[in-house]
């Protein structure tokens, strides 16, 4: 019976360790979504709404349009309620990022033909400015202060996405500390995607990294200001 009632136990505690390792690889598993917002950004479900004078409103956050913005792209279809689908990267062209969100390069709807970008960017708090371009819908404009009628008419388009320079050092996509590895988890002086200094922990070793006091070892480790500290 007893050897019985361990078997049991074995087998629930597995079962639990099963289950918390299940959870541990969808909260980290790099595919997951979840942290990674600034650098794969979607479309805010209220700043979503852009403005042509020829086709009235066009939606970047319509549902079924997938819209991303990442450091190299914009993926997905906005919506014309007039006009239909606007494809941001259609299979010949499409709506490229710079990194810093200088926007170029075209989009193609069926009804509306290539459209623009040249010209729209996105800030440091994700708001698109500046206009797009296209023959049958003229100037698509992403925000009301483009024209200064936002007291008549407060629209605009925002993403989660950010600027490569609005983002910490370890999640900016750049070698911030020249070792060759770049933002978390790749560089290990990144603890997260929030740390703001790629700089390496220093290592305990009595040759470097310390210094002596008192007849004592100190050890020099990174702090979160990214600065070294006893
Ligand atoms: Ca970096
Ligand atoms: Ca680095
Ligand atoms: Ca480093």
């Amino acid at each position: 019976m007893t050897h019985c009632l361990n078997d049991l136990l074995w087998l629930k505690n597995s079962l639990v360790s099963v289950c918390l390792l299940a959870v541990t690889v969808v909260l980290i598993w790099p595919g997951a979504t979840v942290l990674a917002s600034s650098t794969d950004g979607v479309i805010d479900p209220t700043d979503k709404y852009a403005w042509s004078e020829d086709i009235g409103w066009i939606t970047f956050g319509e549902p079924g349009g997938n819209v991303h913005l990442t450091d190299a792209a914009m993926t997905g279809s906005a919506w014309s309620a007039n006009l239909g689908w606007i494809v941001l990267n259609p299979a010949s062209a499409g709506v490229f990022n710079d990194g810093e969100g200088n926007l170029t390069g075209q989009a193609w709807g069926e009804n509306t033909g290539w459209i623009d970008f040249a010209g729209v960017t996105v800030d440091s708090q994700g708001y698109f400015h500046g206009y797009a371009n296209g023959t049958v819908t003229g100037q698509i404009s992403f925000n009301c202060a483009n024209s200064a009628s936002c007291a008549a008419s407060d629209f605009k388009v925002r993403t989660d996405w950010r600027p490569r320079s609005a983002r910490p050092a370890c999640n900016n996509a750049l070698d911030d500390d020249g070792d060759g590895l770049l933002d978390y988890p790749a560089d290990p002086g990144c603890s997260s995607i929030w740390d703001t200094d790629e700089t390496d922990l220093v290592s305990g070793g009595l040759g470097g990294g310390g210094y002596w006091t008192g007849g004592i070892h100190r050890i020099l480790v990174k702090s979160r200001r990214g600065i070294l500290e006893p």
